[in-house]
């Protein structure tokens, strides 16, 4: 009986000590196989972090680690590892690390790698419209093919950073993109000259960036550090960084920083502090009250703290922390989702008060919102990530117009000014290979497209003139089909590797009526 006793304990033990044990040897496995292109501590090298904040939604770590990546430097380790030790490794580099890790302005500064023979063209090293260019962004094999809009043909393709995320961002005379990776890479590219400018690492893990209205600099939201980083769009370096931190001490990610160019500031929301902040981008701006930092002043009074200038920064706080957000065109109100997805509020940027609530459950992704007129009235339409339906919301008086029912939930929506039509996909459940055609007017469903059965197909864009719509087969060997947007027929497939978001340089520059931020 003792006997027994001491062997299942022992037994108990060597279970409870085999996960350390695993890690233990992962960590060394890690060290003489990963770290030399991974970085000593998971933050990433010429290959990309492993951390859970930039692995999160990656699968098949196991299979890239066996096979590798095609078309990368990530080569296959099935020969020197075995298939126990590899499931270690994806267990080690999921494991959140032990200390939270710092990025400061030096380590910015010092990741700063510009391309040394650039030289930029005097005028487009192409014949094509360079305001019809489109970028389609290729996650299959982290590259950007670069669209000519008239011709449909592929004037270069480049390589990015790793798992670039959310729409790149134009300068104001559509010359420059700016990418973004998740972590945290910044790329310039010159459209011209069809050459990269340089990169800089500007977080370790971030959300999104933003254009400042005049072009000058170029906003990173992170999640890791907790910071919002400020580049110069010219040369890439940091003007500032922002620590971001709630009214009550408490660090914060940024769910994500927008540019509001009629009110020439920076938006963003904090996604774990109930807050709103403004960034202004106009070195004449201010005062801007920061109603919450209290400081005393000589005689021992109370003030409200204000800043102006450049970076200057405004709160406005709101009842709950904003995950997902969007505005009217004027920017005059900003519409956004809490965390959990079930309701929607109406933020007045200029009171700071609650406008409205909004009846949008099921998980609003309000960041791929978009805006149209209908019967004289704006109206902007929101898909949903956890319910089949499309909501349109009158913008005039915040009323619900109509929710339509799609075939699953849905990942993106876009338009043009010259299309009567929304395109949206059904991008998660069985029908994840449609995509609906919606009257703008009637909001009637009018066609289902399903050209590739079986394989997701997300996300459109519109040429310039709006005459064609390019839709992507999110597969490895995927491609994207252009259609003629006004007879909805496939006029032409280009394949490519896993292609997701695609940007149309004028739609962008312009803010068109059918695009998200
Ligand atoms: Fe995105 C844009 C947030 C998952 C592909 N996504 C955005 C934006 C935000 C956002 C805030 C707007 C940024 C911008 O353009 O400036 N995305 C989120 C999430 O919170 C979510 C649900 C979870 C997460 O992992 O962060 C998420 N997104 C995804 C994906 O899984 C997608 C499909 C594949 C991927 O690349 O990770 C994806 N998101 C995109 C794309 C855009 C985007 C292609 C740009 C759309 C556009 O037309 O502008």
């Amino acid at each position: 009986m003792i006997q027994r006793t001491v062997s299942s304990r022992l037994l108990a033990a060597a279970l409870l000590l085999a996960p350390a044990a695993a890690l233990a040897d992962a960590a060394q496995d890690f060290s003489a196989h990963c770290a030399a292109c991974h970085g000593d501590h998971r933050l990433g090298g010429t290959g990309p972090a492993l951390i859970p904040e930039t692995l999160g939604r990656v699968r098949g770590i196991d299979q890239v680690i066996t096979h590798g990546r095609a078309q990368t430097q990530m080569p296959g380790f099935a020969e020197q590892l075995t298939g126990d030790q590899i499931a270690e490794l994806v267990a080690f580099v999921q494991a959140p690390l032990a200390e939270r890790p710092v990025w400061t302005a030096d380590d910015i500064a010092a990741s700063r790698a510009m391309t040394g023979d650039y030289s930029p063209a005097a005028a487009p090293v192409f014949d094509a419209d360079p305001m019809n260019i489109t970028l389609v962004v290729e996650t299959g094999d982290h590259h950007v093919s670069v669209l000519d809009g008239d011709t449909l043909t592929v004037l270069d393709r480049f390589p990015t950073p790793f798992a670039v995320h959310g729409g790149p961002k134009f300068s104001p005379d559509g010359r420059y993109v700016f990418i973004m990776s998740r972590d945290g890479w910044v790329q310039k590219y010159d459209i011209w000259s069809l050459r990269e400018v340089g990169r800089v690492r500007a977080g370790l893990n971030s959300r999104n960036i933003a254009m400042s209205h005049d072009g000058k600099w170029l906003a990173v939201a992170n999640y890791l550090p907790q910071t919002l980083t400020i580049l110069s769009t010219e040369t890439l370096e940091a003007a500032k960084v922002i620590d971001v931190t709630a009214r009550d001490g408490r660090p914060s990610r940024v769910s994500a920083v927008y540019q509001a160019p009629e009110r020439q500031s920076f938006i963003l929301a904090l996604k774990d502090a109930p807050e709103i902040w403004e960034v202004a981008t106009d070195p004449q701006a201010g005062p801007f009250h920061d109603g919450y930092v209290h400081t005393y002043q000589k005689d021992g009074t109370e003030a409200f703290g204000a800043q102006e200038g450049l970076f200057a920064r405004r709160r406005i706080p709101v009842e709950e922390p904003l995950d997902d957000f969007f505005f009217d065109p004027g920017y005059k109100n900003l519409i956004g989702t809490n965390r959990e997805g079930t309701k929607g509020v109406v933020i007045n940027l200029t009171s700071g008060g609650k406008v409205a609530e909004l009846p949008l459950p099921g998980m609003p992704h309000l960041g791929s919102g978009i805006t149209w007129d209908r019967n004289g009235h704006k109206v902007m339409a929101t898909p949903h990530l956890n319910e089949g339906v499309l909501s349109v919301i009158d913008m005039t008086d915040w009323s619900l117009v109509r929710q339509i029912p799609t075939h699953g939930p849905g990942f993106f929506l876009r338009s043009h000014e010259t299309s009567p039509h929304v395109w949206t996909d059904v991008f998660f459940g069985p029908h994840k290979d449609e995509v609906h055609i919606i009257d703008k007017q009637t909001l009637e469903i009018v066609k289902t497209l399903n050209p590739a059965p079986g394989k997701t197909v997300a996300h459109t864009e519109f040429t310039r003139d709006g005459r064609y719509a390019l839709v992507s087969v999110w597969e490895d060997d995927g491609a994207v089909i252009v259609y003629d947007a006004r007879t909805l027929e496939e006029v032409k497939r280009l394949p490519m590797r896993k292609p997701s978001g695609k940007y149309n340089v004028w739609n962008k520059i312009t803010f068109s009526d059918g695009t998200s931020h």
